[in-house]
């Protein structure tokens, strides 16, 4: 059989059918943020819908598709819901494409989302009352496969341009890793495009103070979460804890960061507890740990105590760096650019907030909403000159930046803990079975002969996941007893981790996150440092600030606890 697609016929119908969509779509394209970035809009302009629309009768066509809407109104319940902190719901938009459903129900297995009514009344629908009353882990995918703006994330990059032109506070940015492999790509320069230097540019450009980097905290996470591993297995194997380390930096110029305060504050709070049990799971995922809350509450204490790198720079850029500056935590406004839409959400979060502060991140943009900061202030990316971060927290290695791919942090934790345990580097730095885009992946090390006493011979089990609907399964054949039993667990709420994030470029290219996936790897390799415990810029901030790698104070800042 010949299936003709692109004939005379074939166009007028398709022109038909954007027809009826356009004449009852929301005609507020010039403030919608999707402007310019949207699939129906590029149609319409392709197939020339507005002569077609001029050339049949325009109010039949209304009276048509209002019938079909009002249906839509009365069924659907809320057209609107902007009771989540990370995504919007404007149903007004939907084209009923049901995109957004299969990336909810098929590929997260939230069922949030759902296709209701029948027939040519069939629609999107929530399936609960409002977003704040679902099961929702803020993920984002629904608003990265939706054609229109019907869902997106909750907007604050005015907020964030407001704040810019106000110069009330020092304004401070910094960038999540899998942001520098994709903002490129949602300003035209094809994906997998690195463009770290000219992003550092365009943020200056924007009247940033001060660019840092998250990467900078990822090393940090690395020392503190491989701690904490090393602390568990320790714990799990029947080892008495390595001795502590020397605490010989209080004397130094901590003060002046407001160390001493910071430590006796923590000091008096006892934070810090026991060792939890294992596996444990990672916590930089804002989605997988609203997963854990809401669905499997019985696994919050394997979740790792420690905060997300984009949280663990925030708690470091409201204390040590404004004490640095000699200004109060409230002097700052700090925005964080990120792939993730749920990172709005963290950032708000009760537990992410020091007694008596407000956010330490005051607000969270996307990839997306960047690029559009970036076009409306005509700030052309690509031909920027290369600009580097600000120093010291913008230093970073390689194995900071493969936290963009699933698999990331796990390979960046095991670089460390492996040297840290062992005193050896692992004998191959890329660990190539948690490579790649597979939902479910898994790895085994076997600690050397001449490891130290206790350590010698052990297995070390690992498992990643990405993609909520993966994560189920791991947890499923874990829950049966099916399969090995694991020590350390990375889960990452997006298909591909970061790379894949809601907040990042909409693309209809199959191979796009695998394009971006060897952009990071190709990071990491040319990275001259590519271990976090080998960055001296976070051994700086230990010593000078705070102290050593689950410490008091680093319990106080970094980590933090999960509610039910
Ligand atoms: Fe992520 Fe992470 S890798 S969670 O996706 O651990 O957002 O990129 O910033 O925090 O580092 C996001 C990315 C990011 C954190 C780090
Ligand atoms: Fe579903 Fe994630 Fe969208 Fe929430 S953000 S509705 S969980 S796809």
């Amino acid at each position: 059989m010949q299936v003709s697609t692109d004939t005379a016929k074939v166009k007028e119908s398709i022109r038909g059918v954007l027809s009826l969509l356009k004449a009852n779509h929301p005609a507020d394209c010039m403030t919608c943020d999707v402007n310019g970035r949207c699939e129906f809009q590029d149609l319409t302009l392709r197939y020339n819908v507005d002569s077609y629309m001029a050339e049949h009768s325009l109010p039949k066509l209304r009276q048509y598709s209002h019938e079909w809407d009002s249906e839509l109104a009365s069924e659907a319940g809320a057209l609107h819901d902007s009771s989540s902190a990370a995504i919007a719901i404007d149903f007004e938009k939907c084209l009923r494409c049901g995109r957004c459903v299969t990336a909810c129900d098929t590929v997260q297995d939230m069922n949030v989302l759902g296709m209701a009514g029948r027939g040519r009344e069939r629609h999107p629908a929530l399936i609960t009352e409002a977003m704040s009353l679902s099961k929702c882990i803020s993920c984002g995918q629904c608003a990265a496969v939706c054609p229109v703006g019907a869902i997106a994330e909750r907007s604050e990059w005015r907020e964030v341009l407001n704040q810019l032109d106000s110069k009330r506070k020092v304004m401070v940015c910094v960038t999540a890793p899998a942001v520098r492999v994709a903002i490129g790509e949602e300003l035209g320069t094809g994906p997998g495009s690195v463009t770290t230097g000219q992003m550092v540019a365009a943020q200056r450009a924007l009247g940033f103070d001060y660019v840092f980097d998250v990467n900078f905290a990822a090393d940090l996470t690395i020392m503190e979460e491989g701690t904490e591993l090393l602390g568990r297995l320790r714990t799990a194997w029947g080892l008495e804890p390595p001795a502590a380390a020397d605490d010989d930096s209080s004397s130094s110029s901590a003060s002046s960061a407001g160390r001493q305060g910071h430590q006796d504050e923590a000091a008096g709070r006892g934070h810090h507890q026991g060792p939890g049990p294992l596996p444990m799971f990672t916590s930089c995922c804002p989605g997988w740990i609203t997963t854990v809350e809401k669905s499997y509450p019985e696994l919050i204490p394997h979740l790792s105590t420690c905060k997300s790198p984009a949280q663990m720079m925030g708690a470091v850029v409201k204390c040590y760096f404004a004490a640095k500056l000699g200004r109060q935590a409230e002097d700052i406004c700090l925005v964080s650019i990120a792939p993730c839409t749920a990172k709005k959400y963290e950032a708000e979060r009760a537990e992410m907030l020091r007694e008596g502060e407000g956010q330490d991140i005051d607000y969270v943009v996307t990839t997306r909403e960047f690029g559009r900061m970036l076009r409306e202030r005509r700030i052309p990316l690509a031909s920027l000159l290369e600009a580097p971060f600000d120093h010291p927290l913008g230093e970073s290695t390689g194995a900071a930046v493969i936290f963009g791919n699933t698999g990331g942090v796990m390979e960046a934790a095991l670089r460390t803990a492996y040297e840290l345990a062992v005193g050896q580097p692992l004998p191959k730095l890329e660990v190539a079975a948690i490579r790649g885009l597979a939902g479910i992946k898994e790895a085994e090390l076997t600690l050397p002969d001449d490891a130290p006493p206790g350590l010698a011979g052990r297995s070390l089990r690992v498992a990643v996941a990405s993609g909520i609907g993966h994560a189920r399964h791991l947890l499923q054949a874990m829950h049966s007893g099916q399969g090995p039993r694991y020590d350390f667990i990375e889960v990452m709420a997006c298909p591909g981790g970061c790379i894949g994030g809601g907040g990042q470029p909409k693309s209809r290219d199959p191979l796009v996150l695998l394009k971006r996936m060897g952009a990071v790897y190709n990071l990491d390799e040319r990275s001259t440092i590519r271990k976090s415990h080998q960055n001296q810029s976070v051994l700086q901030l230990y010593k000078e600030f705070l102290g050593e790698p689950n410490g008091p104070l680093a319990h106080q800042l970094l980590h933090t606890s999960y509610t039910d």
